[in-house]
């Protein structure tokens, strides 16, 4: 009897009169404002979305597709006013970048917004104000797609958003980026730092070197045992764990990104943390030796490129040509960390350079380096950023800085003038331990549960007003080590 009684009930589409409190309202970020009023909206398979142009109907879009999959229903978008029973978006040149006002009512829903992504970001609010089962992958019965009337204004207090992933050390199917990127757009966040290359891997594929895929992305599986720090060439042909993204692949995440407000920025490591590359094209090292693609991940590796000869710095600049190409992001990111230079100390390309340029340590040379190709990336349009390393022996001054060694790099950078992303390993470090080390699985150290995340604000309070203002925003980093499963990486990165 019950069950017919709910045949007959959803069939009819009977009315849902709930009461909400303001506990059953999870929205996370929490908006800046939020009021509960009475009554509430009940979507049906005759709700629309009156929408003015592509904008709207993109940001539509991302709902209809979760009603298509929970409830098998085709939601319309609509061109002319309906009479009730709409979502309406409405362009207000008042409201903030990003930001947006959210009405719901017993009829109609109205979203304001300037732009894209704070459409999306009203979408994603009633995406998250509806039950749970939204998110099905699978069709589901019996569930009242009823939500709370609200009104909401919201906006984001950072420009940068992020969360950084590390292809490189385990390498994520294309699938799998893309779901995140979709999770990261449910929670308003904006940009998706690729980290594409690391000693233990080279993830993109470069036309004009095809050793760098072939060669490259593949190396011996040893993530259970970290790696012992020898190379061991022999075991090269049993090199079969890795693979790369090709750039038909790329351009599909890109573009899946931009249709949910995310800005994919791509990280090309230089000068160190690329034996991947080396081991693909040895003569980019000062030694010039063949190596293998290590396992494991344990730092530190010596070899890394070449800053004397200028053949490294055509390598790059080729490589960077591709890759911009790819990725319309206004940012290049160039890795910068952790190099260790005792090569280019013996390096009679190097000592030359030094000389010729007059530079009186290798940390100088670094700082050559990076300046040589903030000169080249800053020539096509785009911004240099890196490591906080790259502060090391002086910075271009158009280039901006990604504090990980603390606030430290964040701090100095900001005073130099510089743009800042503040990621402190204290607080941003999602490959860290966020419970009891004895019933966690093995992560890289340190102890970053929930709460310490939560505390964490890109802003520090010995900033001067003027420091404050360089400050993008905040990022997560996963660093993938000690990831081996796409489910483990999901523990690491939810809830933090
Ligand atoms: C340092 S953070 C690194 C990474 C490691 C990480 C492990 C940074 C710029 N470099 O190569 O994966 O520590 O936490």
């Amino acid at each position: 009897l019950v069950f017919a009684l709910s045949v007959i009930f959803f069939g009819c589409n009977t009315k849902e009169t709930k009461v909400f409190a303001e506990s059953d309202i999870h929205v996370i970020p929490k908006p800046e404002n939020l009021k509960l009023k009475e009554g509430n909206f009940q979507f049906n398979q005759n709700t629309v979305f009156y929408v003015a142009d592509d904008a709207q109907s993109a940001a539509a879009q991302i709902l209809i597709d979760r009603f298509k999959v929970a409830q098998g229903w085709d939601l319309k978008t609509v061109d002319t006013e309906p009479k009730s029973n709409y979502i309406q978006f409405k362009t207000s040149e008042n409201i903030e970048e990003e930001g947006y006002k959210l009405m719901v009512d017993n009829d109609v829903i109205t979203i304001e917004s300037n732009d894209f992504n704070g459409f999306l970001y009203g979408i994603q609010t009633l995406r998250q104000l509806l039950p749970p089962a939204i998110e099905s992958q699978t069709k589901i019965a019996d569930t009242h797609w009823v939500i709370p009337n609200v009104e909401i204004a919201d906006k984001p207090r950072f420009e940068w958003r992020g969360l950084m992933m590390d292809v490189s050390r385990h390498f994520f199917q294309k699938e799998y980026i893309k779901k995140t990127i979709d999770r990261l757009a449910y929670h308003k966040m904006n940009t998706f730092h690729f980290h594409l290359i690391d000693d233990q891997g080279w993830r993109i594929e470069i036309k004009k070197y095809p050793k760098l895929t072939e060669v490259g992305a593949w190396r011996v599986d040893q993530e259970d045992k970290p790696w012992d720090g020898r190379y061991t060439p022999e075991l090269d042909e049993k090199a079969t764990y890795g693979g790369f993204y090709t750039q038909e692949d790329i351009k599909e995440i890109v573009a899946y990104a931009e249709s949910r407000g995310v800005t994919v920025v791509p990280e090309i490591e230089m000068p160190a943390h690329v034996t991947s590359a080396i081991a693909s094209y040895p003569e980019l090292s000062c030694l010039e030796k063949p190596v293998p693609v290590p396992s494991g991940g344990l730092w530190p590796i010596t070899d890394i490129y070449c800053a004397g000869k200028d053949s490294t710095f055509e390598f790059l600049e080729d490589v960077l040509t591709e890759v911009m190409a790819l990725f319309p992001s206004k940012y290049i990111h160039v890795g910068g960390d952790e190099a260790t230079k005792t090569n280019w100390e013996k390096c009679p390309h190097c000592k030359k350079r030094m000389k010729d340029e007059q530079l009186k340590s290798v940390e100088e040379l670094q700082s050559y380096f990076i300046k040589r190709m903030e000169r080249f990336i800053s020539s096509k349009g785009r911004v240099l950023i890196g490591w906080d390393e790259i502060l090391e022996g002086g910075l271009a001054p158009g280039a901006a800085v990604m504090s990980w060694r603390g606030v430290k790099g964040g701090l100095e950078a900001s005073e130099q003038g510089h743009d800042v992303v503040m990621t402190p390993g204290t607080h941003c470090y999602f490959d860290h331990y966020q419970g009891p080390m004895d019933t966690e699985p093995l992560a890289w150290g340190g102890h970053t549960p929930v709460s310490k995340v939560y505390q964490f604000d890109p802003i520090v309070d010995s900033m001067s007003e003027e420091q404050a203002k360089h400050v993008l925003g905040g990022q997560a980093n996963l660093w993938a080590e000690h990831i081996t499963t796409e489910s483990h990486s999901e523990y690491m990165i939810f809830p933090r």
